[in-house]
């Protein structure tokens, strides 16, 4: 049968939602205590309410820091009200039942993200919520718990279709209630280890908050969510949506692929990026985001549409003018002029994310992938190489040129899912090899990719004619390196390290191309 709410215990720091929900459990006929804040804006409100000072018999004290831990409230919410000794225990410590106990937490994570100093953050760990939190979802036999104000009306229909809660609503909402306490303690490890500089804590806190549920998955039969990590990486889940749908999973994910790489280019050039299948499919620099754009787009004018652009300066007017010629599902960019804003809003369904910033490209977050039966963690990606990281390995040497879209297309292909083959000439892919099983192959649809776009632009040479080539990892034979050479590659960047780097090289020399080593791989499964 439903439990009956006759008493509920509401202390809430967020107090959205509060006065409606709380007017309506006391139309319920429920007798509402509170802590301090709460009781006050409820009294405000002129609704009847007790003070859980007056119930526990002290007051809350020690800068509110004691308020709620006492006997008289985790026994009323403990208590399991069908053991005769609990019972026993109730009627002479004079302890009342609490029914439903509504808590949101002291906000931890917005003041974390604030850039509150270490004593206030420390001062903004809610103790005595989580505590009453736990045990109530506990007792979820007898007690209900709301840790969401998006649970406000569920509860009151829950009341007004049944008089009360039913066991099925109450095991949800304790398994609601215990996702939060994770989350906030992990949001608390993962900024104690952020604070001393400590790594190895960090493995252990990524009990992640719901951010929002999703329509579906991957595919349509999927089911679900997206979780935030309590870091504030700037990215798809701190960004600001101005317009357009609610993201879909593989526009997150795929927006988060997007934005990533453009981060690769923070203070550098203008650049932008086009993701498709959480692979670029175009990457491209230029004097202004207009004609990065442009250039990213000139790679494969095919898989741009429909895809996801990401910004690495302000989304302007003119390249807004641009963007808005095809189908795009997001873009995303530190920041939007209002000109450009005006321009986005005629297309409903674009989507426009601004986020204030560009993500640290050279520091990383966890990467997490799941298994049957566990799953794996591993430091994000983030190491970069620079000029004096390189080993000429052939009798040619890269020239100025060649050298910059060699570490251009090495950034690039670090993004590409492996086996990744990356084209380059001045400053923008020319030719995308993605997710092969063998390089060669990665290095023939890259080649095609180039001819494509010759003969989409009715040019009589293909461009990559004189382009560079990056690999993500090693050429395991020469085969990859003669496609190269008869595409008219010039130069190569790789990582090296093949038993065959010897043929590899021999046959770079023999066809006159410049090749260098990175000594370091960028695999991307
Ligand atoms: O400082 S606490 O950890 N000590 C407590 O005993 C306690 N009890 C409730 N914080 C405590 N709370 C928190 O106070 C609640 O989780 C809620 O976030 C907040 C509500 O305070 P007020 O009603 O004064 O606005």
């Amino acid at each position: 049968t439903p439990v009956r709410i006759r008493r509920a215990l509401i202390s809430v720091s967020d107090k959205t939602g509060l006065l409606d929900f709380a007017r309506a459990l006391h139309g319920h006929g429920t007798e509402l205590l509170s802590t301090g804040g709460t009781a006050a804006a409820l009294r405000e409100a002129g609704l009847p309410v007790r003070d859980v000072s007056e119930v526990t018999g002290f007051p809350e004290m020690m800068d509110g820091r004691v308020k709620t831990l006492h006997p008289m409230v985790h026994g009323g919410l403990l208590a399991l009200r069908d053991n005769a000794d609990h019972l026993a225990a109730m009627e002479s410590h004079g302890i009342g039942a609490i029914d439903l106990l509504v808590v949101n937490l002291y906000p931890f994570e917005e003041t974390v993200a604030k850039g509150a100093d270490y004593a206030t953050s420390v001062e903004n760990i809610d103790i005595g919520g989580p505590a009453m939190i736990r045990a109530a979802a506990k007792n979820h036999a007898f007690v209900a718990v709301v840790t969401d104000a998006a649970d406000y009306a569920p509860l009151l229909e829950e009341v007004a279709a049944h008089g009360g809660t039913t066991y099925a609503f109450r095991q949800r909402l304790a398994l609601t209630a215990y996702a939060r306490t994770a989350a906030y303690d992990s949001a608390v490890s993962t900024w104690l280890a952020a604070a001393i500089q400590e790594e190895t804590p960090r493995w252990r806190s990524f009990a992640g908050r719901l951010a929002q549920p999703l329509r579906y998955g991957e595919n349509p039969h999927q089911k679900a969510a997206f979780y935030t990590d309590g870091s504030n990486r700037p990215g798809v889940a701190t960004a600001k949506q101005w317009q357009g749908k609610e993201l879909s999973y593989n526009n997150i994910n795929d927006t988060d692929a997007a934005f990533e790489l453009v981060a690769e280019f923070a203070g550098e050039a203008p650049a932008c990026a086009i993701i498709k299948h959480a692979n670029p499919c175009g990457v491209g620099r230029g004097a202004t985001l207009r004609e990065a754009y442009q250039r990213a787009y000139t790679c494969d004018t095919t898989s741009a549409f429909g895809g996801i652009v990401a910004l690495n300066g302000v989304l302007d007017g003119p390249t807004a003018e641009e963007i808005v010629k095809i189908f795009t599902e997001v873009v995303i960019a530190p920041e939007a002029t209002d000109e450009a804003k005006a321009i986005f809003a005629a297309k409903k369904n674009l989507r426009l994310l601004t986020t204030g910033a560009l993500p640290d490209a050279s520091k990383g977050t966890l990467s997490f992938r799941q298994v049957a039966g566990g799953f794996l963690v591993q430091d994000s990606d983030v190491d970069t190489i620079t000029a004096s990281d390189l080993k000429v390995v052939t009798k040619r040497a890269p020239s100025g040129q060649e050298l910059e879209d060699l570490f251009f297309a090495w950034k690039v292909a670090k993004h590409v899912k492996s086996n990744a083959i990356v084209y380059v000439k001045d400053g923008a892919t020319v030719g995308i090899g993605a997710g092969q099983m063998s390089r060669v192959d990665s290095t023939m649809i890259g080649a095609r990719k180039a001819g494509e776009i010759a003969s989409a632009l009715g040019l009589s040479e293909s461009p990559a004619v004189g382009s560079v080539a990056a690999s993500d990892a090693f050429f395991p034979f020469a085969d990859g390196i003669e496609v190269l050479a008869s595409v008219g590659v010039k130069a190569v960047i790789q990582p090296g390290g093949s038993m065959k780097d010897q043929d590899v090289i021999d046959t770079a020399d023999r066809l006159g191309l410049a090749m260098v080593f990175t000594g370091q791989r960028h695999f991307r499964h």
